[in-house]
């Protein structure tokens, strides 16, 4: 697939790249894949997929083929600026990494190392200077109040993993591509282009999976695109997929299909399994799920029979009440089957830059620490960030004061985020590093804006450990930069020194030194030389010799799953909310941050409230409609469709730009209203503290149109 580009209009570029084709590594998600950059007369004229990559064979997403445009987009921020009141200066990069540093340490001297918080958001992981260098500055900073994304996204995988394998990103990855059976729960890969499953060009993958004769089969409360991918299809309600989990187990168990392969030595806690999957049969939760008991048996039986198969579960299965146990569920299916570690099953990459390569066994990750306010766990150094606007807000001895944005969108992107809007207003100081002005950085003192995208070097040091075969790839930037940017990484090295602290080599070093190590001994330099990317093949076995806990045993029955499963036995029985609310990701979009390029924001309204006509009595397709949770209300176009299942209604996340003081065009043109201005910070998986955004319990009520986009959502009085 390739799509053209027409030349960017006036690009307020002073700096041009020379002209010819360049080749380089998409980074806006988890995909990853190579690009064939055309540059004539020093403008981008043609963008497609390289067809040349080992991993990407040439796949490409209107995103990648827009990737240019967010370099020549006029609200994009190039220079700090600093706020007075409703008014923005621009300041020069050292005044401004100075002044930032003073008033963090004004704020830890008067009120203690916890009371500047930090909030990562996604792009971190996929800007290699952010990955390798902002741990240093966060270690500087030595706060508990850490916050990321990851509490509202894949922290129930982590958590599984660490408790059975030992290490949180020793995460299993279907090996897609030698499978005949890929039962997939809670992921959409035809639109999210895949998810802790780096695996471009889902849609030929998937065929080539029929193509061979095998099944894809896919459960899901909303018919999705991958839908069409797949040779069987069955709705589930919302949050209840631990249960049919559980049933699938229960069979397996029940009728001898139990196969561990040469996982049989190293494998603990078989027996724990079978008696927690005992109560839960067919029969039990076909109600609870909505999927018929016949169904689940005969899924159960193919399921474990196939030579070749994996259990694959995403964000459906995380953000959910029982994100830890679903996870640890999958992870359980695919080893009982004989389907870990096996090709064609669940199996671990071995990336050329190991981030595990100096991980000690038998480590704690979880729990050392608590929040403040409501006591919810730490895992792996981060709080959950639904327990942000408590700890701000919540007078007292460690009191949030001061926080730190990196390339994160709170506002939009977590729980409450209308709570959180008015909150960030109360803050003694706040520094945003994120290219543009938008609902969370407005509230900011200071934004630092980095070069980012095509005018970083990249090498995946985080999605090359979730890939479907081992590649390794670096690129060059394609874009130079003009002498008034800065990298993300040099933010972060210039604060890290100001705060004291030691901000280390460069990425590029630390790139070459891990590359060095690593498996397979090359070197930046190795794979600079290689453009395309290098090719290592497919997955290889590596159980027991990978493994990471303390006795190097696979853990099959933790005790933290155990004993969480009183709470899912109690809600078998428990009445299910006769409306649930659940998300719904876009091709062109990125989370929050990608609906201020033009050519991806063409065509009609997006952020519309999916219902299924059954739940619809008295309102009509394409009436306004106020929306309301526990925490807030919305109002938004209604769109029926039996695409969702009945007692589920669905709102993409990320919209909501009709907030005052944001700086993005083309967004305030398409505002939308937040899915997250619904979800409840109170709703989360005990177990993880992962938030559970799906599944929330709404009403719905006929509603005079949205006011006008300047105003906001009705819901969002905003704090500005
Ligand atoms: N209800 C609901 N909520 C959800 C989800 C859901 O499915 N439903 N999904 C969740 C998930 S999976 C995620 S990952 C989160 C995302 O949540 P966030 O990460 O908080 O939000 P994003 O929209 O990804 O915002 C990214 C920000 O990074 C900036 N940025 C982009 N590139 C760079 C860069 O190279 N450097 C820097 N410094 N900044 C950059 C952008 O301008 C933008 O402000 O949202 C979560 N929220
Ligand atoms: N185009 C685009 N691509 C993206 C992103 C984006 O915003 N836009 N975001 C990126 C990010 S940060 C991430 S984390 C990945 C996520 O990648 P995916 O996990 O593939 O993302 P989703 O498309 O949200 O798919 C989740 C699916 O779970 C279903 N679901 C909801 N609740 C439940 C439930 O209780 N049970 C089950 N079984 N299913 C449920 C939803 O209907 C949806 O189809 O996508 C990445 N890729
Ligand atoms: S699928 Fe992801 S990595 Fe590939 S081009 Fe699209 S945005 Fe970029
Ligand atoms: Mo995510």
């Amino acid at each position: 697939m390739s799509q053209s580009v027409p030349p960017l209009s006036e690009p307020a570029l002073s700096f041009r790249p020379a002209d010819g084709t360049y080749y380089r590594a998409c980074n806006l998600c988890e995909a990853i894949c190579g690009l064939q950059i055309t540059v004539a007369g020093g403008q981008v004229t043609d963008i497609r997929g390289d067809a040349a990559d080992p991993l990407s064979r040439g796949h490409i997403c209107p995103k990648g083929a827009s990737i240019a445009d967010l370099l020549a987009d006029p609200d994009r921020l190039k220079k700090p600026l600093r706020r007075e009141g409703e008014t923005w200066h621009e300041l020069e990069w050292d005044e401004a990494l100075d002044y930032v540093a003073a008033r963090l340490k004004e704020v830890r001297e008067r009120h203690g190392a916890d009371a500047v918080a930090s909030y990562q958001g996604n792009p971190s992981v996929h800007n290699s200077g952010t990955l390798l260098t902002a741990s240093s500055f966060l270690k500087a900073l030595g706060s508990r109040n850490r916050f990321t994304a990851t509490s509202i996204d894949q922290l129930p995988h982590h958590f599984a993993a660490a408790e059975m394998l030992g290490h949180p990103l020793l995460l299993p990855i279907p090996d897609i591509d030698r499978c005949d059976f890929f039962l997939m729960l809670g992921a959409n890969p035809l639109t999210s282009n895949g998810s802790i499953m780096t695996a471009p060009g889902m849609r030929e993958r998937l065929r080539a999976v029929r193509e061979r004769g095998g099944r894809v089969v896919l459960l899901d409360p909303r018919r999705t695109e991958s839908a069409q991918a797949a040779t069987d299809f069955h709705f589930i309600r919302p949050g209840t997929d631990a249960f049919l989990l559980l049933a699938l187990l229960n069979v397996i168990f029940a009728e001898g299909l139990v196969r561990l392969g040469h996982l049989g030595d190293v494998v603990d806690g078989l027996g724990d399994v079978r008696a927690a999957c005992a109560p839960f049969t067919p029969e039990a939760v076909s109600g609870k799920t909505g999927v018929p008991a016949d169904t689940i048996r005969q899924l159960a039986r193919d399921y474990a029979a196939a030579e070749r198969a994996v259990v694959y579960g995403r964000i459906g299965l995380s953000v959910q009440e029982f994100g830890g146990l679903c996870q640890w569920l999958v992870n359980v299916l695919n080893v009982v089957s004989g389907h870990f570690d096996t090709p064609g099953g669940a199996m671990f990459p071995r990336p050329a830059f190991d981030l595990l390569m100096r991980a000690r066994p038998g480590e704690t990750y979880h729990g050392r620490w608590h929040s403040r306010v409501r006591g919810l766990p730490e895992f792996d150094g981060e709080l959950p960030n639904s327990a942000m606007t408590e700890e701000i807000l919540t007078p007292g001895n460690g009191q949030v004061r001061a926080l730190v944005t990196i390339a994160g969108n709170p506002v939009l992107s977590t729980t409450a985020g209308a709570a959180l809007d008015r909150a960030l207003e109360t803050l003694d100081f706040m520094v945003s590093i994120d290219p543009y002005l938008n609902e969370t950085t407005r509230h900011a003192d200071v934004i630092l804006p980095p070069a980012f995208g095509l005018e970083t070097a990249h090498y995946d040091a985080i999605f090359h450990h979730f890939a479907v075969r081992n590649t390794a790839r670096y690129n060059a930037p394609v874009f130079p930069v003009t002498p008034e940017q800065r990298f993300d990484h040099q933010i972060f090295m210039g604060l890290t020194e100001r705060l004291g602290g030691k901000a280390g080599s460069g990425p590029d070093e630390r790139l070459d030194l891990g590359l060095r190590h690593g498996p397979y001994q090359t070197s930046l330099a190795d794979l600079q030389a290689q453009p395309h990317g290098v090719d290592y093949g497919p997955l290889k076995p590596c159980l027991p010799a990978r493994l990471l806990t303390a006795d190097q045993r696979l853990k099959l029955a933790p005790a933290p799953m155990l004993a969480d499963l009183p709470r899912l036995q109690a809600a078998l029985n428990a009445a299910p909310a006769p409306l649930v609310l659940i998300g719904r990701r876009q091709l062109r979009s990125n989370n929050s941050w990608m609906h201020n390029t033009p050519r991806l924001m063409r065509g009609p309204e997006r952020c519309t409230l999916q219902l299924n006509p059954a739940d619809a009595v008295g309102l009509e397709h394409g009436q306004a409609v106020a929306v309301r949770s526990r925490v807030g209300e919305v109002v938004a176009q209604l769109e029926l469709t039996d695409e969702v299942m009945p007692g589920v209604a669905c709102l993409p996340h990320g919209f909501g730009h009709g907030r005052r003081g944001v700086r993005l065009s083309v967004a305030q043109q398409h505002p939308g209203v937040s899915l997250n201005d619904l979800t409840d910070p109170e709703r989360l998986d005990q177990l993880t503290g992962n938030a559970a955004v799906n599944g929330t319990p709404i009403s719905i009520r006929a509603a005079a149109p949205a006011s006008a986009p300047a105003n906001g959502p009705a819901s969002a009085p905003a704090g500005d």
